[in-house]
This record gives C-alpha cells, structure tokens and sequence, in this order.
C-alpha cells in the first residue's frame, strides 16, 4: 500500500481510472447514496492562522475553498482545549466527566462506544490516517495508519492496523495525505459509503516545516500581536503562573532551532533556561544527509543570527526575535497542511465524489499565537478555546455561510452521524448540527457552553478549570489550588484584558451566570465530587 505514496504519476493514472470506475458505480441501481465524510483535523491549528478567518498572518487558499463553498462556524470550541481529550470528546459526543479521557495521560476507556464504530455497524467502509494520541488502536475503523503518540514531522513512524510500525520517508503532512488519497483511490469500496478521517501532526509543536517551506517562511515578517507584551494585570493567579511565555518558556533548541552547539559557543547566554540538548537532536537526527543539508541551509542562517545578536538584544527584542521564528515555523507547517487539504479536495473533484461528500475542517483545540505573550493553549481564553470548523456540503449548505451559534467539539458525532441517517445513542451530550447545516435555525436553542480543563500540574501549568460561555459573556472558576473566578465581557473585551467578577456594575450577570453554570454542571452531569475524584486519581508528573 505504502508502494505508491510517493508516485504521484502513478497516483494521477489511478485518479483517472478512478473517475471511470466511479462514474459506473453511480449509474449502478443498488448504488448506497448516503454521504460520504471526510473528517480533517489538524492538530494545534489556531482559527488565526486560517484566512477565512483572519488575514493578518497567512493566506489559506485550499482550506478557505470549504469555507467559500460551504460554511465557517465564528463562535466553534471545544471543550477541555488539550488533544486527547478533545478527540476522546469527538469520538465519544460526551464531556471528558463522563468519557474519563480528562487529559492526555489518562487512559481511554476503549470499551465505550464511539461514532466509527456505529458508521461501521451501519455498513459504511471506514479508515484513518495520522494522529490519533491515543495509546491505543482506533474501533470500529476498517483500515488505518496512525502515529505513535505525538509522533514526527521527519521520517515518521506508524503503526498499522497489524499492530506493526514502520517508517516512512517524507514528511508527515505529505506522507498522511499520500496515505489518505492512496486509500480513497486503492481501497475505498465503490459500493459503499465511507467515513474517512484524515488527522494531521501538524501544526504541533516543535514546528518543523518540509524544508522548502522552512526556507520560505524563514524570509517573512510577522505583523506583533498587541497583547504580545502582556503583563497579566487585571486577572487572577492562572494567566501569571502559567508556564507558556514565548520569551521565558519556549526552548532555543526544540522550539527556536537554535543548534546545541551554538549555545555551547554562547555559553551561559540564559543561564535560567534549562535544555536539554536531545530535545533538538530527537528530530534533527531522524533526517537522512540529503534532509539534513536542506535543513542546515537554513538553520545555519538561523544560528549565525543568533550568535551574532542575541547577546546585544533588549528583553523586548528578545521576545520578538523569538514569536518571528515561532510564526515562521508555525505557519510554514500550516502551509502544508493547506497544501495538501487542495490535494485531496482536487482528488473529490476529479473522482467525481466532491458533491456526495461532506468535508469538514477542523482542529482538536485552538492556540495562542503570541496573543498574551503566549504559545499553546488549554485555557478558556478566547484562542485556545476556539477552534476552527468549516463544513462543505453541497446542495444541503449553502456556499458561503457564515454560522455565529455556540457550537462544540461535543457535537461532531451526533452531527455526523444524523447527516448519515444514523441513531445516536441516547446518552450522547452534544446537539445535532443539522439545523444550522440546513438553515433552520428556528430549532436551535442552545445559548451557552460549558468548558473543564484538568490537567494541573503540569507542563505548561495552567491551573484547573470550569467555566460559562455564552455570545456575550464568560464567567470561569479556577479551582484545586486556588478558588479564583473571572468574568469577561466577550464584546466590549474580546482580548479579554479585564476580569470584571468584582466590578458592581457585573454583579446581575454574575448571579445569573452562575446559576446557568450550575445548571449546565447538572445538565451535564458534572460536580464537586467528580472534580474531586479526579483530582484524587490524579498523580503527578512533573
Ligand atoms: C507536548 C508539548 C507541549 C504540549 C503537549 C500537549 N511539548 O508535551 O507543549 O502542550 O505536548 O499537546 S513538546 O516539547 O513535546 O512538543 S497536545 O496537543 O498533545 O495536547
Ligand atoms: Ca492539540
């Protein structure tokens, strides 16, 4: 299967064998017309760095084209901002309280039901690519390729449906989506209809770009933030203490790719910082000779600026040396991404499937991009909070809509499966899409959204907490080592600079918003005993 990955000739012969085969199969009378779904989920990807919804940083043409034809939700989230549980979430349709899956060390509970199964079970043909970060192999899924746990951009390896793992030549982006397309063209059976989830590495960091974007994005400058010199004033404990600075918590090597050596050469430059050398070395070395001198072309340039300014810049200069190789990296490995979603929104096209086909384009959670001085992400603050969410689907949504209702990760599942006439079980916590797909929105009710985040202490430190979140307001309690609530007012504060939770002027939203959160909890099925429980179950990492 792997044979073909890096033959694109080939691949393009087989499309158009493909389009033949195809066409016949839908003139055939037993012909399953239900719809097809290709689930795309990148992993880190900030709404910011998607044209559709911002400009300022990069242009997205291929991802935009869902969003052009289909739909762009303005006001999509998730529900506990962290990868493994996000996807615990999609797969299940419940809270991480009830699914268990609160963080990424947690096992999954693989005995619960998730969505591919019950497509599966329904006579759909299944299949995923990419990362899960599971620890464990998908259910209810036909044919799959997955990463080991966070996985790599060079040379990766991945474990197959055998239980064996093997390397790859290439680099992750290109390798999942040649494996996607290699699937669609190889092993997708015409007669049926398919669930395809197609779940990029990328952006995650450490950011490393296939090396012509590397050399590409290297050369650009980034517009600065306003909050990137955020000094947290005006809100409680979490922002101050949470371990995710560009300039105090990024590493030199892993993250800025400054070579070991050339903090060996600089020596006590940053005596504060702590790195360890094999932090650079675990990907750098995973390249064959030819890799490496198409990376070196450009980390060379990197390092020789480095030794040449950094000991004369100010703590300001700094910090913006660091968010421009950060942006630089970052957005040279979204370009990838939207690279290939054009392939394989061309193969649709060219095979004849695109208008059976719902494409959906999303990430496992938002990120901050230098918004508050920041990288990733975890907190209910606006851009870790959000997440990206276009939808195609053509002749039931029409082109160019824009969705502002507060939907969720929590959703997808009993989305996907009413989209493909399917039950969902009953003890599913998200709201069916359909309403807003069709643009009925008389039958949608919902008017907030309820957010956990458990994973404290840990990397990155963000303190434990649960939170409201309607259009107009947020209101957060974090809670273990501190009892701290915020409020803010999403529409005169959207960069969220101002707890109001002692402002008298709040204090009616305040009581209201606290009795809908307690509701929600209720609704929801979560409490001071489950919060105590897993706080309890719980063991230290760091
Ligand atoms: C790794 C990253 C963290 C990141 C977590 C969780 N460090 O530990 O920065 O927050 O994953 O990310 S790294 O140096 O190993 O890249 S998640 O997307 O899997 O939740
Ligand atoms: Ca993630």
């Amino acid at each position: 299967m792997l044979k073909n990955c890096f033959k694109p000739n080939v691949l393009t012969m087989l499309v158009s064998l493909a389009t033949v085969l195809v066409g016949n199969a839908q003139k055939s009378p037993t012909k399953d017309t239900r719809p097809n779904i290709i689930f795309i989920m990148s992993d880190d990807h900030a709404y910011q760095a998607i044209g559709s919804y911002d400009t300022t940083l990069l242009r997205t043409p291929h991802i935009d084209r869902i969003a052009k034809e289909g739909m762009i939700f303005t006001n999509a989230s998730v529900t506990n901002s962290i990868c493994a549980p996000s996807r615990a979430v999609i797969l299940t349709g419940k809270h991480s309280h009830i699914n268990g899956k609160i963080d990424n060390r947690t096992p999954f509970d693989t005995t619960q039901t998730t969505f591919p199964q019950l497509f599966k079970k329904a006579g759909y043909q299944t299949a995923l690519f990419g990362k899960l970060h599971f620890g464990n192999s998908p259910k209810g899924i036909d044919e799959f390729m997955i990463l080991p746990g966070q996985g790599y951009y060079l040379n990766p390896d991945f474990i197959t449906k055998k239980g064996d793992t093997v390397q790859v030549k290439g680099y992750a982006t290109d390798i999942i989506t040649d494996m996607t397309l290699n699937w669609l063209e190889n092993d997708r059976q015409r007669d049926k209809p398919f669930m395809l989830m197609y779940l990029h590495k990328a952006p995650h960091r450490p950011w490393w770009p296939r090396a012509d974007k590397f050399k590409e994005f290297y050369n650009k400058k980034f517009p600065i933030p306003e909050t990137l010199f955020d000094a947290y004033e005006n809100r409680g404990s979490a922002a101050k203490t949470a371990e995710m600075n560009i300039l105090y918590h990024m590493l030199y090597g892993h993250d800025s790719k400054v070579k070991p050596e050339t903090w060996d050469v600089m020596k006590a430059i940053e005596p504060k910082v702590q790195e360890r050398r094999d932090r650079f070395y675990d990907d750098y070395d995973r390249m064959d000779n030819e890799q490496k001198i198409a990376y070196d072309a450009v980390l060379n340039r990197i390092n020789e600026d480095f030794r040449r300014n950094w000991p004369n810049m100010t703590q300001r200069q700094k910090m913006e040396w660091k968010y421009q190789r950060y942006m630089q990296d970052y957005l040279g490995s979204v370009s990838s991404v939207d690279d290939n979603v054009g392939r394989v929104l061309t193969y649709l096209d060219d095979s004849g499937i695109a208008e059976n086909t719902i494409v959906v384009y999303t990430s496992d959670q938002g990120f901050y991009l230098g918004e508050h001085g920041w990288f990733d992400k975890r907190f209910v603050y606006e851009e870790s909070f959000k997440t990206p969410l276009l939808i195609r689907w053509p002749n039931v949504i029409g082109p160019g809509t824009t969705e502002d209702e507060m939907v969720q990760n929590l959703d997808f599942a009993q989305t996907f499966l009413a989209a493909a006439g399917i039950g969902a079980p009953a003890d599913m916590q998200g709201e069916n899409l359909m309403p807003l797909l069709e643009g009925e929105k008389e039958n949608w009710t919902r008017e907030a959204v309820y957010y956990h985040y458990y994973e404290y202490p840990s990397v990155h430190m963000v303190k434990r907490h649960y939170a409201i979140v309607t259009k107009k307001y947020k209101l957060i309690h974090f809670y273990y080592d501190v009892d701290e609530w915020e409020l803010y007012d999403r529409i005169n504060d959207p960069k969220e600079l101002k707890n109001r939770y002692d402002d008298p002027d709040y204090a009616e939203v305040i009581a209201q918003l606290k009795e809908e959160l307690l509701a929600l909890r209720v609704q929801y099925g979560d409490s001071e005993e489950l919060d105590q429980k897993y706080i309890e179950a719980y063991t230290l990492d760091r």
